[in-house]
């Protein structure tokens, strides 16, 4: 019986140790120390043993009993400890894999010119005005100094959609609006970037749809020193401290007397290039003094009050700055095109 006793605990042992998982392990204690088990068995069978043999008997089955089960125990806690580790090494993370690229934005060259030259105005008191690009006639045309049947108004082909109703040509009625808003009363500061839209054939130089930013001064004593003064400001801060500016007279039917403003051409220093074709000079924008009637019009006393604008294509200044050949890549949306203004921001 002793014998046996101790053959059933190496037996089992042995098999403890060599138990390949929790299923295995559970198995085998079920097989010796359960109910139906060979130590049980051997516990049952204790009434046939003599009064001296049944305590040593005894004794050597809890023993063994013991024995078996510490060993289970600690051989459990060795394969849930390996269980462990074999899932936390498959969910191990690679930290030296490259990371996936992500795809980052950039804003349009013309939002960066158009804010750029936005700050530049806003430093110098400047607020910025943005109105309905689906306008009236009246503001569009009329309020400019551009009655129906004016000859300027053929120069500009324009999208109407009825008699009264058009898609704005320039961003001037923004202006005439906040003139009007104002009731005849100063001053006025502001700068109007927007979209415009003209019945243009799409070339390199021409877009049926682009964008202008507009600049309005009304007030007391503004002259044309104020105007000449405040382009150079922005010529310089735009374009470098180094340009100088030179304006000749044109003509505009909402101002009088009417400039366009060259900068000096940075390319040949003056001595003429391509780029300026052979002047030494590049137009960059019209302006002049606000015209009597546009004021009297918008109901301000023009004897009072005079006013200065100026008006530009962002497109124009972007080509000039970026040295861009055609106005159609800030409108076909070719990310390669625009991802080479994606640098220093
Ligand atoms: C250009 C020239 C110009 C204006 C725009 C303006 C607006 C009002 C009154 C008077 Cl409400 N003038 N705007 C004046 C002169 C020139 O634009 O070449 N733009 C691209």
């Amino acid at each position: 019986m002793q014998e046996r006793l101790q053959e059933l605990q190496t037996e089992a042992i042995q098999k403890v140790d060599q138990a390949a998982g929790l299923k295995e392990l559970n198995d085998i204690r079920v097989a010796y120390l359960g109910k139906k088990g060979p130590i049980t068995e051997v516990l049952r069978g204790m009434g046939k043993l003599s009064a001296e043999e049944r305590p040593v008997i005894g004794a050597l089955a809890n023993e063994v009993r013991e024995a078996i089960s510490a060993r289970i125990e600690a051989k459990q806690s060795e394969l849930e400890e390996a269980a462990v580790q074999e899932k936390l090494a498959g969910e191990s993370i690679d930290v030296t894999l490259p990371g996936r690229p992500v795809n980052v934005g950039s804003h349009h060259p013309l939002t960066k010119i158009i804010e750029e030259i936005e700050d530049l105005f806003i430093g110098m008191g400047y607020e910025i005005a943005e109105g309905p690009e689906v306008e009236q006639d009246y503001y569009n045309f009329e309020a400019l100094n551009l009655p129906k049947g004016h000859p300027a108004r053929d120069m500009q082909d324009s999208f109407y959609i009825t008699e009264e109703i058009l898609l704005r040509t320039h961003t001037s009625p923004v202006q005439a609006r906040t003139m009007k808003k104002h009731q005849g009363k100063g001053p006025i500061k502001i700068i109007c970037p927007g979209k415009v839209y003209r019945r243009d054939n799409d070339d390199a130089t021409h877009s049926h749809q682009f964008m202008q930013i507009e600049g309005l001064v009304v007030g007391e004593n503004i002259r044309m020193s104020d105007l000449k003064g405040t382009l150079d400001v922005f010529a310089k801060k735009m374009f470098g401290q180094d340009r100088e500016i030179r304006l000749r007279p044109s003509f505009f039917p909402f101002t009088e007397p009417s400039v366009e403003m060259d900068i000096s051409c940075k390319m040949c220093g003056g001595h003429g290039c391509s780029v300026c074709k052979q002047t030494g000079w590049i137009e960059i924008l019209g302006a002049g003094m606000v015209h009597p009637n546009v004021l009297e019009m918008a109901g301000y006393d023009s004897k009072k009050y005079t006013g200065f604008a100026f008006g530009m294509g962002p497109e124009r200044i972007a080509m000039l700055k970026y040295g861009v050949d055609d106005i159609r890549h800030f409108y076909t949306n070719d990310v390669r095109f625009l991802k080479q203004f994606a640098i220093e921001e």
